[in-house]
């Protein structure tokens, strides 16, 4: 069986949207993706009938506040199929569990002369909190490279990662080039060099299976916003024995085991790293949008994005003057393509777009290593999910061939008129 996508829309008020006149065609997935009625009426659900702070009260509705709210932990475990839930951090997103580890971990496992290994392919994310605790720690960040085809240079990194390294931090699926990494590969060089593994989610967990004992990684990050969840809420999944032996990220109301005027002592994971009232209808949003995903199948959702990739990537190699970036094989990516029309700023070409209704991302996708590593400001990017359609990538194509004509005509007539 495979996805009935014009029924799947159906679940997506945002989708029947007009914009500039024109039917909404969403493209920009990779920076936040639209959200079925399933997710909004559980935010509705919590506020008109759960409203209670969890973790704390005697009350009924805290007790039922926090039995959902700590079924989605355990949903959410099986989801990565996590052997324990306790391992599971909830975060405000990505960047919050980068930078919970970098902090937590870093601050009491890092020495001056240490190396981090990180690439030149990363999100801002996972490349500034490593660049800063480098600074801080003295210990040198080296980048694995990318090659002319998009693909991290896994000789290269064989060299990079040594005796001195203590974290490589990568992540599985660039959100620029679009390319999945093999993790499980740079799990094993980190390991044999006693290093520890942290693997940036953000776009492969929406998209793909995830399993992080089948991946070997010490610590995934991801977040919910870009798997058709709710925005503030994400995950921090770490190995227990390594999240049991880290420093609080935070401090403050249910981190604590006891206070005492002199010093605290910290409270049993994962509430140590989860300090102040979480962001609970963020929590359950996140659990109604697991069970969306695992409704529809998180292998169907990869092999129709990956259908809906050759597509585009066939469709995009026919348009004369343009640039695409990555992988040019659909099975070595995801669906994000980023690319440059000859002549033609990529911020013109996203506002022209968007007369048509269509939503893509144009700039440097805070990736501005990535930027300089192929010489360019910025990029185009059109990113999918499984709401979209391979009609949706037509009317993209011939967007793009309206823009390519546009700039045509305009350069004719500056020529007439010189
Ligand atoms: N890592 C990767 C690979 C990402 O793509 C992003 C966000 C993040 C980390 C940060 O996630 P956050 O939820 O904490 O913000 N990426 C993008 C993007 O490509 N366009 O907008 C946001």
């Amino acid at each position: 069986m495979t996805l009935n996508i014009e029924r799947i829309r159906e679940d997506f008020p945002i989708l029947k949207q007009t914009v500039n006149g024109e039917p909404l065609i969403y493209l920009d997935n990779a920076a936040t993706t639209q959200k079925p009625q399933a997710v909004i009426d559980a935010l509705v659900h919590y506020y008109s009938t759960q409203n209670a702070n969890v973790h704390r009260g005697i009350h009924t509705l805290s007790q039922q506040a926090t039995d959902a709210f700590e079924a989605v932990r355990e949903q959410t475990a099986r989801f990565i199929n996590a052997p324990s839930a306790r391992s599971v951090i909830f975060t405000r997103g990505t960047t919050e569990s980068v930078n919970l580890i970098s902090y937590s971990w870093g601050e009491s496992n890092l020495q001056p002369g240490d190396v981090i290994v990180t690439s030149q392919m990363e999100h801002h994310s996972n490349f500034v909190p490593w660049q800063r605790l480098a600074e801080k720690k003295g210990a040198e960040l080296r980048l694995i490279p990318v090659t002319e085809t998009g693909l991290l240079d896994l000789e290269a990194a064989a060299q990079l990662i040594d005796h001195r390294t203590k974290i490589v931090a990568v992540t599985q699926m660039s959100n620029v080039l679009g390319t999945l990494n093999d993790v499980q590969a740079l799990a094993r060089l980190a390991h044999a060099q006693g290093a520890l593994i942290f693997v940036d989610g953000a776009q492969s967990v929406p998209h793909l299976p995830v399993d992080v004992q089948a991946l070997d990684c010490d610590f995934l990050a991801f977040s919910a916003h870009k798997m058709a969840g709710p925005t503030g809420i994400g995950v921090l999944w770490g190995r227990e024995e390594i999240l049991a032996q880290m420093e609080p990220f935070h401090g403050g109301g249910a981190m604590i085991k006891e206070v005492f005027e002199s010093h605290s002592t910290w409270g049993d994971l994962p509430y140590r790293f989860e300090a102040g009232t979480p962001h609970i209808e963020g929590v359950l949003g996140l659990g109604a949008t697991l069970t969306y995903l695992t409704t529809l199948g998180m292998e169907k959702i990869h092999a129709y994005e990956t259908l809906l990739t050759s597509y585009a990537l066939e469709g995009l190699a026919k348009i004369e003057g343009l640039k695409l970036y990555g992988p040019q094989d659909a099975a070595q990516r995801g669906g994000i393509l980023s690319f440059n029309l000859e002549q033609i700023h990529p911020a013109d070409v996203g506002s022209l777009l968007d007369q048509q209704g269509i939503a893509i991302r144009t700039g440097h996708h805070c990736c501005q290593p990535l930027m300089r590593r192929f010489e360019v400001n910025g990029m185009a990017r059109a990113s999918f999910y499984f709401y979209n359609t391979l009609s949706e990538i037509d009317a993209l194509l011939a967007g793009l061939q309206r823009v390519q004509r546009i700039f045509a005509k305009a350069r004719k007539q500056t020529q007439t008129t010189h």
